[in-house]
């Protein structure tokens, strides 16, 4: 039987497991990356391993995500991280270099190769034909000390592409088209790969603005094959030599295709509040906005950007509109600035950002109230734009340009004469926002500067047999990690202040909850579907493990928050019957019972005064070890 292009990157890469969907397998890292929101806590968890040097081909440290250094706290994380990268091995992104997922594609991603990075995005790397993954940070860390990546074997989806895209409609299109079609639980479980002869038609930044927003599906990654366009990108980045080609064999076997027609593709748009809420620019067009932002690691590329400026141009941006850009790294900018496309941008009243995350991750630029605000990026949750009554839409660029223009939801397809966009032969290549680590010897006389900033990791309990406590907080469906903890300005300089952090936890849905979990010592939580989705954040687990929560017992879980509720020792359980999720009522005691043979036979009773319920669990040999330690860093250190 053929494989898959992701078959034949796991089958060479795998450590241990069978390649059969659904059992445990341990991959081989190659790569890995961290930004600097989830970086600080991966390090001094990597630093607590005690390993003299990272152990894998390649890892880098971005810091990307707050770069606005208000306050001692952020300059303090960065400074940390900077100096452990120094003396670790790793490659040190400074901020203002870019975001780190647009740099991994141009500067550092190899196709064929495997890498994990403590970011949900990781995915984008999958656009060159890497096995690119999401993950904890103590999952980074672990790989960074050459540890294996463990994950289930995903099902494999195939979507076929044909035809070419219609002037207008863009790669982010194609994104919506398929979150339209899957919705954000549809690619659980599953990798998707995108081939087809429509994939000739799109460019590298245009594949991975694809395989970014996989992540929005719950997929565990999405790839591209590794082609001559693959090529052409990597001789332009001056790194034709990382170029290997990989394509699926012709009898490889799918657990699902779909199949697109990019002629047929529209401009769409994601409507408040969630990715899938996807709607034509048709149905949209006319609505009142207030904001524009464009950026993002999903839309951030040079060629989005000279279509952003192409259409700027000449032009200013309507008064009722404030429009933000920012580009997604230092060479897109400096490139932008070279041919004159920057002075079309801000002739127009854009303002220029940063290359980095910022608008993205609430760094600023929060709509007005009950503003309405398009946005080029991946995510729309409720909250997240640091505005609870904005109304977010995701985007296009040429959406998102036709519209500031306008004031209004503009049809880009109303905009006249097309220009083409042609990517440059040769990027512009000056690494010198990348530091290199201290060699071996220089190591030793490299110290890691700790500022106050930086508390210690949260207490971690051994598991018990028998679990009583209070059900402190009881959700919905689609509970995101953006709902269990929050980012934002005000609180992403606390990434390694677990306590700070603690009192924003679920704030978004309850405000009382922090208080209540910490009293009541103890706690379980229940939520709905796909709890725990979007971001790899581990601080939506070991915030609520500081508080106290044991258990969380939901319909079904994301992949990521799954992983780093296990690493936190801290039980994902599943209602065996849904329905059994109407029973739970806010306030009450529950009680686990023989927890150690439930967890091996795979059935736990979670019992309360007037009912009792089965939950389910599937846990392998290696995460019961964990648990039963009391997380991934407890059972790591005893091995
Ligand atoms: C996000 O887009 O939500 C983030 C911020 O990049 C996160 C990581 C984080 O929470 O630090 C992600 O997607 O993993
Ligand atoms: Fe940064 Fe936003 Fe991408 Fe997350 S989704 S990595 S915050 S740009």
């Amino acid at each position: 039987m053929g494989l898959t292009i992701a078959q034949k990157i796991i089958k060479e890469h795998l450590v241990s497991g069978k390649m059969v969907a659904g059992e445990e397998i341990a991959l081989r890292i190659d790569q890995t990356l961290t930004q600097d929101a989830t970086g600080t806590m991966a390090y001094l968890e990597f630093e607590s391993i005690g390993i003299e040097r990272v152990r894998t081909k390649l890892s880098v440290a971005y810091i990307d995500h707050n770069t606005l250094q208000s306050g001692f706290e952020n300059a303090d994380d960065h400074r940390y991280i900077q100096s452990v990268a120094k003396k670790y091995g790793i490659r040190f992104s400074r901020p203002g270099n870019g975001i780190c997922h647009q740099v991994h594609l141009e500067r550092f991603g190899v196709p064929g190769m495997t890498l994990i990075g403590s970011d949900s995005h990781t995915p984008t790397a999958g656009g060159i034909g890497m096995l690119a993954m999401g993950a904890g940070g103590l999952d980074v860390a672990v790989a960074m000390g050459g540890g294996a990546y463990y994950i289930t074997m995903p099902k494999m989806y195939k979507v076929n592409l044909t035809g070419k895209l219609n002037d207008w409609v863009s790669a982010k299109d194609v994104s919506l088209e398929i979150l339209r079609i899957l919705s954000v639980k549809g690619g659980v479980g599953a990798i998707i790969e995108w081939g087809g002869e429509g994939i000739k038609t799109l460019s590298v930044p245009e594949r991975a603005t694809i395989t970014n927003m996989g992540t929005e599906l719950g997929a565990t990654t999405s790839i591209f094959p590794s082609d001559e366009v693959t090529r052409e990108f990597l001789k332009a980045q001056g790194r034709e030599k990382d170029f290997v080609p990989l394509s699926s064999d012709p009898d490889a076997v799918y657990d699902r295709v779909i199949d697109i027609d990019l002629s047929k593709v529209e401009p769409l748009l994601a409507c408040p509040h969630s990715p899938d809420n996807v709607k034509s620019v048709t149905e949209l067009a006319g609505t009142k906005i207030d904001q524009v932002c464009i950026g993002s690691c999903t839309n951030s590329s040079l060629r989005d950007m000279l279509r952003v400026a192409s259409m700027l141009k000449g032009k200013t941006v309507a008064d009722s509109v404030s429009l933000s850009v920012s580009p997604g790294s230092k060479q897109v900018l400096s490139m932008l600035a070279d041919c004159g496309a920057l002075s079309d941008i801000l002739a127009s009243g854009a303002r220029v950002l940063e290359c980095a995350c910022g608008p993205c991750i609430g760094m600023g630029f929060s709509p007005n109230s009950k503003g309405v605000s398009l946005r080029t990026f991946n995510r729309n949750f409720e909250g997240r734009s640091g505005t609870k009554d904005a109304s977010v839409y995701l985007v296009s660029p040429e959406i998102a340009v036709a519209s500031a223009l306008t004031g209004y939801i503009t049809d880009p397809r109303t905009m006249g004469a097309y220009e083409k966009i042609e990517l440059p032969e040769k990027f512009k290549i000056n690494d010198s926002a990348v530091l290199m680590p201290a060699s071996p010897e220089e190591a030793k006389d490299v110290v890691v500067v700790r500022g106050p900033n930086i508390k210690p990791f949260p207490e971690t309990h051994p598991l018990e047999d028998k679990i009583s406590a209070e059900l402190t907080l009881k959700v919905g469906d689609n509970i995101t990690t953006d709902h269990i903890m929050p980012a934002g300005a005000k609180i992403l300089p606390y990434r390694s202040n677990i306590p700070y952090l603690s009192k924003f936890c679920f704030a978004v849905c309850d405000e009382t909850f922090s208080e209540r979990a910490k009293a009541a010592g103890k706690s379980f939580i229940v939520g709905g579907s796909n709890y725990g989705q979007g971001s790899s954040r581990e601080h939506a687990a070991l915030v609520p493990l500081y508080l106290g929560v044991r258990a969380v017992v939901a319909k079904s879980f994301a992949r990521i928050h799954a992983a780093n509720l296990i690493n936190a020792g801290i039980l994902p359980l599943t209602f065996e019957n849904p329905d059994d999720y109407d029973k739970c009522v806010q306030g009450e005691n529950m009680t686990l019972e023989n927890v150690f043979d439930g967890m091996e036979k795979g059935r736990i009773i979670l019992k309360t005064d007037k009912y009792e319920i089965p939950l389910t669990c599937h846990y392998t040999k290696r995460q019961i070890d964990i648990l039963k330690a009391g997380g991934l860093l407890a059972y790591t250190k005893g091995e």
